[in-house]
């Protein structure tokens, strides 16, 4: 029985195609992982605190105030260590066991689909991941994969406080006034009040500054910041990667399918990768919650548009070739590597 939003003659003929696809491409964005919590890009504006998401995405901004991007980052780092994956991040995983023609181009860096045991072989992570660092020092070319610490440095310890703003509100009387009172003479930064992590994605959350000397600095030169190992805007995506996926793609057969999920497919060269396939014969299904969504290049006849939440499509559609993953033992019992 087809979910409701999936037209079932839409579900039939997708099903039916990919049951005969040998080369699949699935390109991943932000709304894979929105179903496990994780902000996208565009959600809340695409701004963190008062900055455009993008603009601290840059090593211009790092130059300027380490501080404030290391925050942001930490913040990123924190929300994704507390997420987790999704049925969508495990419906991809089993297919990339099933198909050995399958690759997922993802440009999320938050860790979740490596989480849901997808085979590292058949994963391509385009800007990196919150979780690798590497030093800044123009002479020293240190790196580190997998580093979970969290917070990275004590200074970058979510702070704790009273109650948010959101919810202070103007109470006039009462228990309510008197937090709103506790709180403008404590203020959130300045006496912690224990209680529970404040939610520094919030502008009017008070946020320390941050000395350069209090952020991760190199184990091997000692002197060198360490950054996170993301690609940031104006930054070259790692050649090994985007020579793997060209070769994929410019090999001699066509390219059969491929999925498009929660990107509004904006950034480039990743973008760029529907095109290429298209041009390698590929229709297109794309899913995301926006129907405005469908990339540049928009959608043409043959291709699909699925409307919805990932987490709840992407199961559905793969169901005719990896079952119903819907149960945990499924999900975990095949969760084995092939590295
Ligand atoms: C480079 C890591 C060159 C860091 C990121 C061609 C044309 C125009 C511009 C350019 C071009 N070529 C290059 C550029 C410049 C630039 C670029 O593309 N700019 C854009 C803004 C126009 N590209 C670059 O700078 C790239 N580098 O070109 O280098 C070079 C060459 C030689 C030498 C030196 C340099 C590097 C780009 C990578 C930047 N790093 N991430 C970090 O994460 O902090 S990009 C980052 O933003 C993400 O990785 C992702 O790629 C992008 C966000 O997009 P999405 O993931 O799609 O998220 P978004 O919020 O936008 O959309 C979410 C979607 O999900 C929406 O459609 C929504 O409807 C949907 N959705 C929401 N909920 C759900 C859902 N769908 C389903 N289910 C749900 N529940």
């Amino acid at each position: 029985m087809a979910s409701s939003s999936i037209k079932p003659a839409d579900l039939e003929s997708f099903q039916n195609h990919l049951r005969y696809s040998d080369r699949v491409l699935a390109l991943c964005g932000a709304g894979l992982s929105a179903a496990s919590g994780l902000p996208t890009f565009r959600g809340a504006g695409g701004l963190w605190r008062s900055y455009d998401a993008v603009s601290l995405a840059t090593p211009e901004a790092f130059a300027r105030d380490p501080g404030l991007v290391w925050q942001f980052y930490s913040y990123r780092r924190h929300m994704a260590l507390q997420a987790q994956p999704n049925p969508a991040h495990y419906a991809l995983a089993a297919l990339a066991r099933r198909k050995k023609g399958f690759l997922t181009l993802s440009q999320n860096v938050d860790g979740l689909s490596q989480r849901a045991g997808h085979p590292a072989s058949r994963l391509h992570l385009l800007h990196g991941s919150l979780f690798d660092i590497k030093c800044t020092a123009f002479y020293c070319n240190y790196t580190e994969s997998n580093n979970f610490t969290d917070p990275i440095a004590p200074a970058l310890a979510i702070p704790k406080g009273g109650p948010s703003p959101a919810s202070l509100g103007t109470a006039t009387s009462g228990a309510g006034a008197t937090e709103s009172l506790q709180h403008a003479m404590h203020g959130a930064g300045s006496k912690p009040q224990g209680g529970k992590e404040l939610d520094i994605s919030d502008d009017r959350v008070e946020m320390p500054e941050i000395d350069a000397k209090d952020l991760p600095h190199c184990p091997r030169c000692g002197d060198g910041l360490l950054r996170p190992g993301v690609v940031w805007f104006g930054e070259r995506l790692p050649e090994k990667i985007i020579n793997e996926v060209d070769n994929f793609i410019e090999e001699p057969k066509k390219i059969d399918l491929i999925l498009v999920i929660g990107t509004s497919a904006q950034v480039y060269p990743a973008a760029g990768y529907i095109d290429k396939a298209r041009a390698k014969g590929a229709r297109v299904a794309v899913v995301n919650m926006d129907r405005a969504d469908t990339g540049r290049g928009g959608l043409e006849k043959g291709d699909w548009f699925f409307e919805g939440d990932a987490g709840v499509l992407v199961p559905e559609l793969l169901k005719s070739e990896i079952g119903d993953i819907s149960n945990t033992e499924r999900r975990a019992g095949n969760r084995e590597d092939d590295g």
